[in-house]
């Protein structure tokens, strides 16, 4: 009986004495798992990676003493419920999680820090109650008298705890690796990666990842390695056909990129009137790629800039504008320049926003011009209103020695969509007046007007009949948390998430002098598709491009940067590893031939990643040229 007594207050003395510790364990675990629940209903099985995560991070703590223990679990506590409050902000606004690439570019986030309000949500103050409420219960806490145990044990105790969490997040994370090889390296899509090992454990990866690719950046590439990259890259650049092949030989090249334009606008009325006439109208008389995903990543508008102007894919992580302006590109630039022609990027908004400034001359434009260079005679949105941006573009352009390559980017549809009210003729939106997306199909009706009298007025001067022009748009303007309302104006009902990718497209037209070639082509096309599409038309190379020729190829695989893809007829969703078929919207086992087509998207990622972190497009054309 008294061995039963001494055994009971020995476990209540360990009770007490970690309290600390238990306490730290559980609320901590249950915010975790809170966390996991909103980002991924069908991993919610996934909670031995939490938790041994959580062990590891408690284990630490028992090397100090009691004092200090308390004070390491009280940090770590407000570190990471601070960490996963603003995971949780960003997944409502990015459908994505944070990185150390995201904060890198938080600068450039103008739109989510715009946003927070409308994220932030009453529950959000459950992660930091307990901070608030621990206060005086620390404070009576430490007036209990603990004893502290000497090192040696604690060291042991300490071994033993870590060991079991280290084992159990090693085994998660192995298991992944098995499932998605490559993914826990590349962290090309990060949401997926992190509903699997934690929230704890994919930031800890993603510091190490950071530091370790900084560390084997500084290692050269194999030479094996390189020549595989540059084969693979060959045989892309082997010519299908000679479809248009010159047609815009000599010619002057305007590409507009469009700030926001998704494709579901398009040909689309509200209370009766178009939201995009003059594109509807335009489309009609240019080659319309009807299917076409933009690809962009973190980055955004620099992102489809460097899609649309490279054929490379953007970064895993943060914006390549700002982490590869030292590399040197084949880009498009660079090709017209070599022929003679005069080069220039415009864009009403600051020099500097996402490294323009600097990665225009990487990227070979001979000139810029950005805010500075414009009257800023009238904001809407962002900044200069695209009014004031496309009359004074014309006049400059009017300028220019021909030919020239003219590469345009617009603002004023910028989310949140709230400030072209009263600049244009206004949309009649009925109930989704006040709504974002009621918000944005009039937004995108005031540039879809500026755009459309530029245009006609292009058409005028007679400057498009020695033209070739591009218009597409950059990505997105419906953010995943306001999926529900995309749904609701296309009627969908019990959306899955290949209702979401198939409206994750972007309206992408090539118009020809005097409407020639006009049509529709419904080959399935990416951002990455535009360089060596207009390389042909210009009789430029098509050298290290990873996109096809749209006009020579018959069928194509769409990569996306977090390694979903589609061939046309089969959606792979890479966040939850799902085959869809298109046509019938049912979700489809995998085959051979997906499997294979997987396997390249995961390889032209990674060599896309070789490529960007080893400049190796430097030495392919140093090779080139020897
Ligand atoms: C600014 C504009 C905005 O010039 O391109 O970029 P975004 O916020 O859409 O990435
Ligand atoms: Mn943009």
């Amino acid at each position: 009986m008294n061995h039963i007594k001494f055994l009971k207050l020995i476990l209540k003395k360990i009770f007490i004495n970690n309290l600390d510790i238990i306490y730290f364990f559980i609320i901590i675990s249950i915010k975790e798992i809170n966390y996991n629940k909103l980002i991924s209903p069908y991993f919610l099985n996934y909670k031995i990676p939490i938790i041994s995560s959580v062990i590891v991070i408690s284990s630490i703590s028992i090397l100090f003493k009691n004092k200090n223990r308390i004070r390491y679990l009280y940090i770590m506590d407000i570190l990471i419920s601070i960490i996963v409050f603003a995971d949780s902000l960003y997944y409502r606004y990015a459908k994505d999680a944070i990185s150390i690439g995201t904060i890198k570019n938080a600068t450039m986030l103008g739109s989510v820090s715009s946003s927070v309000e409308t994220l932030l949500k009453f529950s959000d103050a459950f992660y930091f109650i307990d901070i608030v409420v621990l206060i005086p219960v620390l404070f009576l806490y430490k007036k209990i008298s603990r004893v502290d145990t000497s090192f040696y044990i604690r060291f042991i105790v300490f071994l033993t705890v870590f060991f079991i969490g280290a084992a159990g997040d090693a085994l998660c994370i192995h298991n992944l690796d098995i499932e998605q090889p490559g993914l826990i390296h590349t962290m090309s899509n990060k949401i997926y990666l992190l509903s699997k090992i934690g929230n704890i454990n994919y930031h800890m990866l993603d510091c190490y990842n950071e530091t370790s690719t900084k560390l084997s950046n500084l290692k050269p590439i194999p030479s094996a390695t390189q020549n595989e990259i540059k084969q693979y890259l060959n045989k892309k650049d082997i010519p299908t056909g000679t479809m248009l092949k010159g047609a815009g030989q000599g010619k002057n090249l305007i590409v507009i990129q469009v700030e926001a334009l998704q494709q579901f606008v398009i040909g689309k009325k509200i209370n009766g009137a178009e939201i995009t006439p003059n594109l509807n109208r335009w489309l009609a008389k240019s080659l319309y790629f009807n299917n076409y995903y933009y690809q962009v990543a973190a980055g955004n508008t620099s992102d489809a800039e460097f899609l649309s102007l490279n054929s490379l894919y953007p970064a895993p992580t943060g914006a390549a504008y700002e982490l590869y302006p030292g590399n040197t590109f084949n880009s498009t630039a660079k090709q017209f320049n070599s022929k003679g022609y005069f080069t220039v990027a415009l864009n009403g908004y600051e020099d500097g926003f996402w490294n323009r400034n600097v990665m225009y001359k990487a990227e070979d434009f001979s000139n810029y011009c950005s805010e500075k260079d414009y009257n800023i005679d009238e904001q809407v949105g962002l900044g200069l209103s695209d009014k004031s941006f496309f009359n004074q573009t014309l006049e400059k352009l009017k300028t220019y020695k021909q030919p020239y390559y003219s590469f345009m980017i617009t603002l004023s549809s910028h989310i949140p969509y709230d400030d072209q009210k009263g600049y244009g003729n206004d949309l009649n939106l009925g109930k989704y007046k006040g709504s974002l997306i009621g918000n944005y199909m009039n937004g995108i009706h005031y540039t879809d007007a500026q755009l459309g009298m530029f245009l006609d007025k292009l058409d005028k001067e007679g400057i498009l009949k020695n033209s070739i022009l591009v218009v597409y748009g950059d990505h997105f303007a419906i953010p995943k948390y306001e999926a529900q309302s995309l749904y609701d104006i296309e009627g969908i009902k019990n959306a899955t998430d290949l209702d979401w990718e198939n409206l994750q497209k972007v309206p992408m037209m090539i118009h020809f002098p005097y409407d020639a070639n006009k049509g529709i082509n419904s080959l399935p096309a990416g951002q990455v598709d535009l360089y060596p599409t207009i390389a042909n038309l210009f009789n430029l190379n098509k050298k290290y491009m990873f996109g096809k020729d749209l006009l020579n190829a018959t069928t194509n695989i769409v990569s996306l940067r977090d390694s979903s893809f589609t061939n046309g007829n089969v959606f792979y969703v890479a966040y939850t590893d799902t085959y869809y078929d298109i046509k019938s919207g049912k979700q489809i086992p995998s085959t051979s031939s997906l499997v294979d087509e997987k396997k390249d998207t995961l390889k032209q990622l990674e060599y896309n990643d070789d490529i960007l972190n080893h400049n190796l497009i430097k030495n392919f054309l140093y090779e080139d040229n020897k």
